[in-house]
């Protein structure tokens, strides 16, 4: 009888570290997910999912910045495969808190490569790397050999953990591999990310909540996927027979601006743009009232104008495919939005 597979999520609160514990628990996997201790614990995510009480899935408190809890949570877990999704992961975020960011998202996974090095180095790892590294785009489509040009502090931080991960594989031999994951947006995600900051208002637009979407950089370009698609990813880099390094993204590329206009489709909302930069708004084709507007406050000190993933290196050798369109996406996020929105839920 082949043995239970144990894994370990670091993150289990967030958006990925949600669906992933679902993949895995469906999978038969025993999981343990870590969660930071804070006044009050959100776990609405798991919850939703129906998974908080899942008689596999154990909750552990954890900090990625404490090495001592890291060895004694490989210790005690003793995990066949660590998913490191913790990170502060708002790049918005990043400029105002450059050094804890470097602290949690830089410096922390190799806080859990020396514990993997230290307690057992067969257990593998997969480190959440991110589009984010490179930055100033240096090639369109960006692949795995695209040279790097991270263009704020949480790019630069994810970029060390990318090579830490990379200089304990060729060091140690340890399974240690990184997805270069593009932006992948779900109904889990959190609002403060630009795609559900627009479906969420998009549905208290709709039922008479709010008056105006404010917005930064409407011209700024992003591969958008659906989470849930990319966590299966995750799972297929660890089941690799060698560690790698794997882009997953969708290879199409779209504006913010039209992913605004995609949302009010949703509702059946025609948007009509005028004017230019921070003076641009958008108005409702039919009755003409403004419904967004550009906020320079939400600009960011230095930009990632455009993304676009090429997966082909995913797509032969994990078989890993994007399914779900980005109407499709929007489409289910404006939904559940608006579905929480009128039982008041807050998240
Ligand atoms: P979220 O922001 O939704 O989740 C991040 C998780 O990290 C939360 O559970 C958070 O806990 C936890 N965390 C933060 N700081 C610490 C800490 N010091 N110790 C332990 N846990 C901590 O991110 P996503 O789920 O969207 O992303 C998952 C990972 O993938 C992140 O590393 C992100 O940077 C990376 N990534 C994400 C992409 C995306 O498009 N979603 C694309 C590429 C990479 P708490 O709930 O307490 O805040
Ligand atoms: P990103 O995601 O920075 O790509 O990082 P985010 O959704 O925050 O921004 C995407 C783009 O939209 C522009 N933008 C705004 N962004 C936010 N959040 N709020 C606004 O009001 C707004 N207006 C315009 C941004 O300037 C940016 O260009 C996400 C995170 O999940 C990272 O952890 C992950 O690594 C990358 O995706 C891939």
């Amino acid at each position: 009888m082949q043995k239970t597979k144990k894994a370990l999520i670091t993150g289990i609160t967030g958006q990925d570290g949600a669906y992933l514990a679902e993949l895995l628990l469906e999978k038969g996997y025993d999981v343990t997910g870590t969660y930071r201790r804070t006044s009050s614990v959100n776990f609405w995510r798991i919850e939703e999912l129906g998974i908080a009480t899942h008689p596999k899935l154990k909750l552990v408190e954890y900090d990625l910045t404490d090495l001592g809890s890291s060895i004694r949570l490989m210790q005690n877990v003793a995990p066949d495969e660590v998913y490191n999704l913790a990170a502060q992961s708002f790049v918005g975020v990043s400029f105002e808190q450059p050094v804890t960011t470097a602290e949690i998202t830089g410096i922390g996974p190799v806080n859990l490569l020396e514990a993997i090095r230290i307690v057992n180095p067969k257990i593998r790892f997969y480190q959440a790397s991110t589009s984010e590294m490179f930055g100033k785009v240096q090639a369109i489509p960006q692949k795995e050999d695209t040279p790097f040009y991270p263009r704020s502090p949480y790019g630069v931080a994810k970029l060390y953990a990318h090579w830490m991960t990379v200089n304990y594989r060729e060091s140690y031999g340890i399974f240690g591999s990184s997805g270069i994951l593009f932006n992948h947006e779900s109904p889990l995600r959190g609002r403060e990310f630009v795609t559900r900051k627009i479906t969420d208002a998009v549905a208290k637009i709709k039922l008479g909540k709010l008056d105006v979407l404010e917005l930064g950089n409407l011209d700024a370009k992003r591969d958008w996927g659906y989470a849930k698609e990319y966590v299966e990813g995750m799972w297929r880099i660890l089941q690799a027979d060698q560690p790698g390094t794997y882009v997953l993204a969708t290879n199409r590329t779209e504006t913010v601006r039209d992913f605004v206009t995609m949302a009010f489709k949703a509702i059946d909302v025609a948007i009509e743009w005028q004017g230019t930069a921070d003076h641009e708004t958008g108005h409702c084709s039919r009755t003409g009232k403004v419904l967004v507007k550009v906020s320079p406050k939400f600009y960011r000190p230095a930009e990632v104008e455009l993304l676009i993933g090429d997966p082909a290196k995913a797509v032969t050798e994990l078989g890993w495919k994007p399914q779900t369109t980005l109407e499709q996406l929007c489409q289910m996020m404006v939904e559940a939005d608006l579905r929480r929105n009128a039982a008041g839920f807050s998240f």
